[in-house]
C-alpha cells in the first residue's frame, strides 16, 4: 500500500485511548490489502502456515521499536449495519513475553463502540494453531470496521486462514457494545472520515486477502 492507505491508517494509531496502538502505522508493501505498523515488524511466512503456501507474520523488537504492533485491515461498514459480525483466524505464536490478539473495532463517524482486542483471553508463550474468534455488534451508524491482529512486547505471532461474516443475533458477543462510550476528539473525527472516504474510493466493502496468499 502507499502514501494513502498509510495516511487513512494514521487516525487508527491516534485511538491509543481506545486500543494502545503505536504512534506511526504505515501500510505494508508486502501483505496485500493489509496495514502494519511498520513493514519491518510484519511479513508474509511461506514456510510457517496454517493453510494454503503463506501466513502472515508480526514480530516484536520492543528494544528497538514499539511496544505494541499490529497488522490491521479496514472495510466500510456497510453491508455490515445493524448486522453481528464474527471475525476469526487461527494464530501462533513463539516465544511471546507479553501477549497477542486478534481485535475488531466498530467506528461511527463519532466514535468506537465495539471493540474487543482479546485482551481478557490473551495469546501467550508459545502455541500451535488455534482458532480464535471475535463477535461483535455493528451499529447502523457505523462507518468503519477494522481488524487484525496485535503483539505486545517480544516475540512472533503468525495469522491464517482468517474469516469474516455475518452471524445470527443468537451468536453471543465477545465484547459488549457500548454506545456510551466518549466521543473521539475533533481531529480524530477529521481523519475518521478522510478514511472513510479512501476505503469508499477503493470500493472496501469486503475483506480481502483472508487467507494471505495474494
Ligand atoms: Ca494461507
Amino acid at each position: 500500500m502507499g502514501r494513502g492507505p498509510a495516511r487513512g491508517l494514521s487516525w487508527l494509531a491516534l485511538a491509543a485511548g481506545v486500543i494502545g496502538l503505536p504512534a506511526a502505522p504505515v501500510g505494508s508493501d508486502e501483505i496485500k490489502g493489509w496495514g502494519a505498523t511498520k513493514a519491518a515488524d510484519s511479513g508474509v511466512d511461506r514456510d510457517v502456515k496454517h493453510g494454503g503456501s503463506a501466513a502472515a507474520w508480526l514480530a516484536g523488537r520492543s528494544k528497538t521499536g514499539p511496544k505494541v504492533k499490529t497488522l490491521v485491515q479496514a472495510i466500510l461498514a456497510d453491508e455490515f449495519r445493524g448486522k453481528r459480525v464474527r471475525f476469526s483466524a487461527y494464530t501462533k505464536s513463539q516465544d511471546l513475553t507479553d501477549w497477542a490478539g486478534l481485535w475488531m473495532r466498530v467506528d461511527t463517524a463519532r466514535h468506537s463502540p465495539s471493540f474487543d482486542n482479546m485482551i481478557e483471553r490473551p495469546i501467550k508463550r508459545t502455541t500451535e494453531w488455534t482458532k480464535h474468534h471475535i463477535v461483535l455488534l455493528v451499529p447502523a451508524d457505523a462507518e468503519v470496521i477494522s481488524f487484525g491482529i496485535l503483539l505486545v512486547g517480544d516475540g512472533r505471532v503468525w495469522i491464517d486462514d482468517a474469516s469474516f461474516e455475518i452471524v445470527p443475533d443468537v451468536i453471543g458477543t465477545t465484547k459488549n457494545f457500548d454506545p456510551n462510550v466518549p466521543e473521539m476528539p475533533s481531529d480524530l473525527r477529521d481523519q475518521l472520515r478522510r478514511h472513510a472516504d479512501e476505503l469508499r474510493e477503493k470500493k472496501a466493502y469486503r475483506p480481502t486477502n483472508l487467507d494471505f496468499e495474494s
